[in-house]
């Protein structure tokens, strides 16, 4: 099946349609404005070739640290030829309090470049915490795994799910990406001891089931257009040409409930960190899955 497009999504409806009932869909109009030309390969080498970006297998291991156009020259034009490495650029904003090769500066450059899409909350929002009053900016206001994703053709972002049940954005600038979506109600069926079946290649003894699961979308995101991950979802991306796209996460007040639920199941989650990182100017940084939960409940009943 096919995801719905819409164009001119307002907030209330993202919200009422996608959001709360946790449905994907894909905008194809809330890219209009902006200066697409700022986000092509010839663009981004010349502005920040010299940047040292981390590289990426198909799922979230750091394979090396190279220079953007380092990866550009031997990844771009090269269509996806047998045996050439299918690795990924995903370099994000600061997630954690360590030095790294963070992408923040190449946001603040590129910040004219792109707007707070119109559908998209920028208040009620718990991660990254909004206060009441406050307004959030997706080209201020820091949030989660905001990142540039670079891949070339053949290149792959493996099945699995968003950390802390967070809703993705994706924002298709240069090629076209396939995606894969499964409903949160198929995890018996994807997952097993916290690791993910790929779907190109099932491992039938790990995935026994997996013939079983229910593929809910199968389409094909094309330039200037942005679809919405809900927490929960299970997605594959695959690139279909050369790539280059923008993601963030976020956690909404609607969704809080589960939020809550999921993060005081799982205690000793990794990604938690980065939670902590979120929030660490009102929790403090070593604070408990449940004293996260205590703060964002009570700031949102
Ligand atoms: O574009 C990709 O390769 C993966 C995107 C994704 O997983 C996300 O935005 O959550
Ligand atoms: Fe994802």
């Amino acid at each position: 099946m096919k995801v719905e497009r819409v164009e001119n999504l307002s907030e209330e409806r993202f919200v009422a349609e996608f959001l709360i009932p946790g449905k994907p869909v894909i905008i194809t109009d809330a890219m209009k404005k902006w200066q697409l030309e700022k986000f092509t390969p010839e663009f981004l080498k010349k502005e920040f070739g010299h940047y040292e970006v981390q590289v990426y297998d198909d799922l979230f291991d750091l394979q090396t640290i190279d220079p953007l156009a380092d990866y550009l020259e031997s990844n771009f034009g090269k269509g996806a030829e047998a045996g050439r490495s299918l690795h990924y650029i995903r370099w994000y904003t600061k997630l954690k309090e360590i030095d790294f090769f963070w992408s923040d500066e190449l946001f603040a450059e590129l910040a004219g470049a792109w707007q707070h899409p119109g559908f998209l909350p920028n208040s009620s929002l718990a991660v990254p915490f909004v206060p009441e009053g406050g307004q959030a900016n997706i080209n201020e206001t820091h949030f989660p795994y905001k990142g540039l994703f670079i891949s070339g053709k053949g290149a792959r972002t493996r099945l699995h799910r968003d950390p802390f049940n967070s809703n993705a954005v994706l924002c298709q600038f240069y090629g076209r990406k396939k995606v894969l979506l499964y409903a949160p109600s198929e995890a018996g069926h994807l997952m097993r001891d916290g690791k993910f079946v790929d779907v190109e290649s099932p491992d039938p003894d790990a995935f026994p089931t997996f013939s079983r699961g229910t593929l809910a979308y199968d389409d094909v995101l094309h330039p200037g257009e942005m679809i919405f991950f809900p927490g929960g979802w299970f997605h594959d991306v695959k690139c279909l040409d050369d790539s280059i796209s923008i993601t963030w996460n976020f956690v909404h007040a609607s969704g809080l409930d589960r939020f809550c639920e999921y993060i005081n199941q799982h205690p000793d989650d990794d990604q938690l960190e980065i939670v902590r990182f979120f929030l660490r100017d009102w929790v403090g940084e070593d604070a408990e899955a449940r004293d996260i939960a205590g703060f964002l409940k009570s700031k949102f009943s």
